[in-house]
């Protein structure tokens, strides 16, 4: 399939093509360029829309069940996070919720925000357990998040966030949770091939550098790529940490000093942005991303989806935060959406326009890319094409 008449945004360091094509064979891009220079075949005008890779949330904990809008009207009178948590509410609401929830009323709440999330031009999304915090609850938001994957044109990778919360159970036994992670949960889910990654919490109300250590070197163990939630409250070298196990991406990072960006440049880990909890928190630190940019750090961008701080759910939304919160330029929003993200996953076959990779596009009704970030609750989205097949939309 021959796409002409687009304006190509490539992601690959070049610039946007005004008069562009790609062409898709086998569910792959086979060639992307200037349209004067396509090869000859039968083409598919797409009257002159902006294609860009398929978006790529690489951050969500879309999986739970429940709803905080409760805590929402408590933060608004000026109760912390913070003091949500300490109290049993917070993260321990989703996880009793999420408990009590079986399969099928998981999979449909779940389903809703997914959808959501996929009106964004989302094409591949990652998503976190780490409200269920026992084992079959663990294996149950897992299965729930492989069963989306099937059900939707989009690719679901996971990942293993035991290390989320500290459970009630074991309120005072914390070495016993995370012997419980290393030994019993983690082998469990990796066994089954649930799990594609380990993620942890690093802060003062989850977990310390010397726990998530202990849960990284079990990961190394099982061959599974690690990636943390750091310095998002507080400043704990929880970035440095996980660079010296080779952390795919470090996320939030608000915190983050110098050591840690020297540490994720030297360890080629990518930044995760996440300015949907700093939106939701009203956080005032906004991460050192002019740091981040002269070490060469990566920067993705994702929403978090969660039912607390970030209740975000189109990448859209995300990228606008992360240009007016965080002062991100719109084509590092994008790029951030795209190419970053990838890489914050571990991927090299998405996330650009290039010879050899998936064909997961996005057409959108706009002129230029930074028309994507700019606006708030209006979506341009034309049409999605997943893995080389229309699966939204029309071409023209
Ligand atoms: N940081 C987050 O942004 C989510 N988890 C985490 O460690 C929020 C989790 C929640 O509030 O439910
Ligand atoms: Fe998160």
């Amino acid at each position: 399939m021959l796409l002409t008449n687009l304006a190509l945004a490539p992601m690959t360091g070049g610039p946007v093509i005004a008069d562009g094509a790609v062409l898709i064979e086998g569910g792959r891009i086979a060639w992307a360029g200037q349209r004067a220079d396509a090869p000859s075949g039968e083409a598919a005008d797409c009257g002159g829309r902006l294609a860009t890779p398929g978006l790529i949330d690489c951050h969500t904990h879309l999986v739970h069940a429940g709803n905080r809008a409760g805590e929402f009207e408590k933060r608004l009178t000026g109760v912390s996070y913070a003091e949500i948590a300490k109290a049993g509410g917070g993260i321990m609401s989703t996880v009793r919720a999420t408990r009590a929830a079986d399969e099928a009323k998981l999979l449909s709440q779940s389903r809703k925000r997914l959808e959501a999330l996929l009106d964004s031009g989302v094409t591949t999304v990652e998503i976190k357990s780490g409200y269920g915090l026992d084992r079959e609850t663990e294996k149950r938001m897992l299965r729930t998040a492989r069963v989306l994957g099937r059900e939707y044109p989009v690719d679901v990778v996971t990942s293993y966030l035991g290390a989320h919360a500290l459970p009630p159970e074991f309120k005072d036994n914390r070495q016993g949770y995370v012997d419980l992670v290393c030994n019993d949960v983690m082998p469990a889910v990796h066994a089954e091939g649930l799990a594609d990654a380990v993620d942890g919490f690093c802060e003062g109300i989850a977990f310390s550098i010397a726990e998530m250590e202990q849960v990284f070197t079990t990961a190394r163990k099982l061959r599974l790529p690690v990636k943390l939630h750091a310095e998002q409250l507080s400043n704990l070298g929880g970035a440095a940490m996980a660079a010296r196990f080779g952390a795919l991406s470090v996320d939030h990072i608000e915190y983050l000093d110098e050591t840690g960006i020297a540490a994720m440049a030297k360890a080629g880990t990518t930044a995760v942005l996440l300015p949907g909890a700093f939106y939701y928190l009203r956080e005032k630190q906004a991460p050192p991303v002019a740091g981040l940019r002269a070490a060469g750090v990566p920067i993705a961008v994702a929403t978090d989806l969660n039912p607390g701080s970030s209740p975000v759910h189109s990448m859209l939304t995300a990228m606008n935060m992360a240009c007016v919160l965080f002062s991100l330029a719109p084509m590092e929003a994008l790029m951030g959406a795209t190419a970053n993200a990838a890489r914050a996953l571990g991927f090299k076959d998405r996330g650009q326009i290039a010879p050899g990779m998936k064909a997961d596009l996005v057409l959108w009704d706009v002129e230029h890319p930074a028309e994507l970030a700019y606006p708030l609750g209006y979506n341009p989205l034309a049409a999605v094409i997943k893995s080389g097949k229309l699966v939204r939309g029309t071409l023209t």
